[in-house]
């Protein structure tokens, strides 16, 4: 991570703890928004107005916040107006790096080599992790936004006049109930599954495990009435931060983060709901599995052999077994 400024050598992958032994996440710091006049969004400071190509994100394809961006960026038509690039899997003693990995960028529009380095051009003091996503404003030359929640809610409406694109992330009528279901996703899901990976007590572990596992069946009875969406009929923001949990559970956090009650694809309703998801157009170009598996099994404190595992067979958007 980075002290002052500085990229600390003792930086490790697995993020703080409590004193129960419990994963720790860091809060994000850029938190503007951008908006269609320019005006404040909820946080941070107003002048980032919604304009053709003046954006660019950085992700992480392993990375489960990252997708949600880049999720949200193809379902709302985004892609000729902001731009991307990708990180390597690998995170490296110096976090992100981009390179020649399949399926990775160049940084070609700042020309760095490592992502801490987008940090500390925009903030030379910055104390934190590098994380992706990082929302990047090409004309101000600086970062927007650097949280994910954040992220996909602006692009649910932003740049609607600019686009006509009319799905509704964010319903008004549905504001209460995605905002409680969103909650309850992330800390029983996609946090949770992070809390049992690095977990540094058993208790800890055990608790995380737990709400994994319970979330995970209060999903699959939801979805078991055959709706398409966890609001029947309507795609919300919801769906899209449950399935990038989902779709990387078999491939990664079954075997790596210890959550191995069972396999997603023993959950039927939550299994068809995931291909379902993954059908929509655009989407299944948001989800590498060689990323994503290389990415998890290199964590170097959870898996010291970096060894990937070929399994398990049939993952939405694996390469066919050969
Ligand atoms: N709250 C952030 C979390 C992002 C995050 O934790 N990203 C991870 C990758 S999945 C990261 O970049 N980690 C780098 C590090 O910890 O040094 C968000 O949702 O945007």
């Amino acid at each position: 991570m980075l002290v002052n400024g500085t990229w600390s050598d003792d930086w490790q992958p697995v993020q703080s703890a409590d004193d129960a032994g419990r994963f720790v996440r860091q809060t994000s710091r850029f938190r503007h928004w951008i908006t269609p006049d320019g005006r404040p969004g909820p946080e941070g400071d107003g002048g980032f107005e919604a304009e053709a190509g003046r954006y660019h994100l950085y992700v992480a394809l392993i990375c489960p916040w990252a997708s949600r961006t880049l999720m949200a960026r193809r379902l709302k038509g985004l892609e000729d107006l902001i731009t991307v690039s990708v990180v390597e899997p690998v995170l490296t003693r110096k976090g992100w790096r981009f390179g020649d990995f399949p399926g990775a960028d160049r940084d070609m529009l700042n020309d760095t080599l490592y992502l801490h380095e987008i940090y500390t051009r925009v903030a030379p003091d910055y104390t934190g992790r590098a994380t992706v996503p990082v929302l990047w404003d090409k004309k101000r030359r600086t970062i927007v936004n650097n949280e994910s929640a954040d992220i996909l809610r602006m692009f649910g409406s932003a740049f609607d006049r600019l686009t006509g694109n009319t799905l509704d992330l964010y319903p008004r009528d549905l504001r209460g109930a995605i905002d409680t279901l969103n909650e309850d996703i992330y800390a029983g899901l996609n946090n949770g599954v992070y809390r049992a990976g690095f977990a540094s007590s058993q208790g800890a572990y055990d608790e995380a495990y737990e709400a994994v596992f319970t979330t995970l069946d209060t999903l699959e009875a939801r979805l078991s009435d055959g709706r398409r969406f966890l609001f029947e009929e309507r795609l919300t923001e919801s769906d899209i931060r449950l399935f990038v949990t989902l779709v990387r559970f078999d491939a990664a956090y079954h075997g790596l983060f210890k959550c191995n009650r069972n396999l997603l694809a023993q959950m039927p309703a939550l299994s068809r709901y995931t291909r379902r998801m993954f059908a929509l157009p655009g989407v299944a170009d948001t989800v590498d599995m060689t990323h994503i598996r290389t990415g998890y099994y290199s964590i170097e404190a959870l898996n010291p052999s970096r060894i990937v595992p070929s399994g398990p067979a049939d993952l939405p958007g694996a390469p066919a077994p050969g």
